[in-house]
């Protein structure tokens, strides 16, 4: 059946591969992105959507209440897709304030838009941030939807402060809600501030590869295609009101990810460096997808050692995107960031 999505934060990495899943998977449905284009989109990202009819972007920020009802009224989504946040850690250390404003307050704008023209869908894309850090001596504790909510960061406390009021929003005012929270994901599109495309752009340049630590913290990687799938799955298949965890089983610590890359780019382990620790840092991440396997039938597809090669390939193939990610305040943020943990 043809249906309006509105997709937001669709420039920046998981709503971007979400949006070109469904141009392919659901050719009959009308997808509308809201992104405000943060430091963290890349317009180019969406140069082959904006060729599809079935595609339309409106550049406006998820906290502009009369702009995103104005959008509303336009466009009469039938499902909303709530991605727009700020995503990273480190940021929100530095600056928790506007992660409180577009994390919790940006999705209560979209919530009401949604409850004033109806929609029978919100979809509210969370983390597996939410629930804390697992002992690394621990294999085998896992993270359920009853694991209770425990944050460490400035920015999992913004996104476990949205889950809850979208379900507030559910049993208080009847919004049909879902929530999804994922593991870290990898794959095409992803800004280079995050491990793995960090990662690859330094080892491609023969810059240092700085590793936080001793490296031996843990994240359980899903290639971002699976969590798109399951994204799907929940809104197709899932129930209103409810929680779904989405992950991998492939936990890897961070110092492996980093070798993995350096030996596929054919570059030295020379280049790593380990530098300062994040703030706070959770040791291990874990999810277990059960719910998501038996109540949706969703499954990971793509295994880490193809998805892998195939991300590192895509960010070979495509520098000229990661140069307009790179230029301009990447170069302030990069010097803040990481001559602060070289020199301490
Ligand atoms: P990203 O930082 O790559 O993209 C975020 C997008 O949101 C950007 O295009 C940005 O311009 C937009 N945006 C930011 N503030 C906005 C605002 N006020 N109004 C409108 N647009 C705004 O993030 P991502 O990695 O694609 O993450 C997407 C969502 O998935 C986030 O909610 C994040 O918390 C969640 N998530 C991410 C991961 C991961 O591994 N990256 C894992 C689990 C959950
Ligand atoms: O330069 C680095 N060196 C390093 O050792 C960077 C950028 C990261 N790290 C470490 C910190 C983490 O242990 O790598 C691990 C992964 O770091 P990030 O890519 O920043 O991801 P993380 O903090 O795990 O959070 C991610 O997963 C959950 C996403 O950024 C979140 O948006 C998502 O909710």
């Amino acid at each position: 059946m043809k249906k309006t999505v509105i997709v937001t934060g669709g420039a920046g990495f998981i709503g971007s591969n979400f949006i070109y899943l469904l141009l392919e998977e659901r050719p009959e449905w009308k997808i509308i992105c809201i992104d405000a284009l943060t430091y963290a989109a890349n317009i180019h990202t969406l140069n082959k959507a904006i060729e599809n009819p079935n595609f339309k972007f409106y550049k406006e920020d998820i906290r502009n209440r009369d702009g995103i009802f104005k959008i509303f009224e336009i466009e009469k989504p039938d499902i909303v897709v709530n991605f727009a946040a700020e995503s990273h850690v480190d940021r929100s250390i530095e600056n928790p304030g506007i992660f409180l404003e577009t994390n919790i307050l940006g999705t209560q704008v979209m919530m009401d838009a949604c409850r004033k023209y109806g929609v029978e869908r919100f979809h509210q894309v969370g983390t597996d941030e939410v629930y804390g850090d697992l002992p690394l001596d621990r294999p085998d504790l896992f993270f359920t939807e009853e694991t209770p909510i425990h944050t460490s960061s400035p920015y999992s406390t913004s996104k476990a402060s949205a889950d809850l009021l979208a379900l507030a929003y559910y049993r208080t005012y009847g919004l049909p809600v879902t929530v999804s929270r994922c593991s870290n994901n990898y794959g095409p599109y992803q800004f280079p501030e995050k491990l793995i495309p960090l990662m690859i752009n330094n080892a491609i340049k023969d810059k240092t590869l700085p590793v936080y630590g001793q490296g031996l913290n843990v994240r359980d990687w899903l290639y971002v295609k699976d969590h798109c799938l399951g994204i799907l799955a929940v809104l197709e298949r899932g129930k209103t009101g409810e929680v779904y965890n989405l992950g991998g089983h492939n936990e890897k610590a961070n110092i492996e990810i980093v070798k993995i890359i350096l030996k596929e780019l054919g570059k030295p382990e020379s280049l790593i460096s380990y530098v300062a620790d994040r703030k706070g840092h959770d040791l291990r991440y874990a999810i277990d997808p059960a719910k998501a396997e038996m109540e949706l039938g969703w499954h990971p597809t793509t295994m880490f050692t193809d998805g892998i090669k195939q991300t590192i390939r895509w960010y070979q193939n495509n520098m000229v995107w990661m140069e307009e990610c790179t230029s301009g305040d990447y170069v302030n943020y990069y010097e803040r960031m990481y001559e602060r943990r070289i020199n301490q």
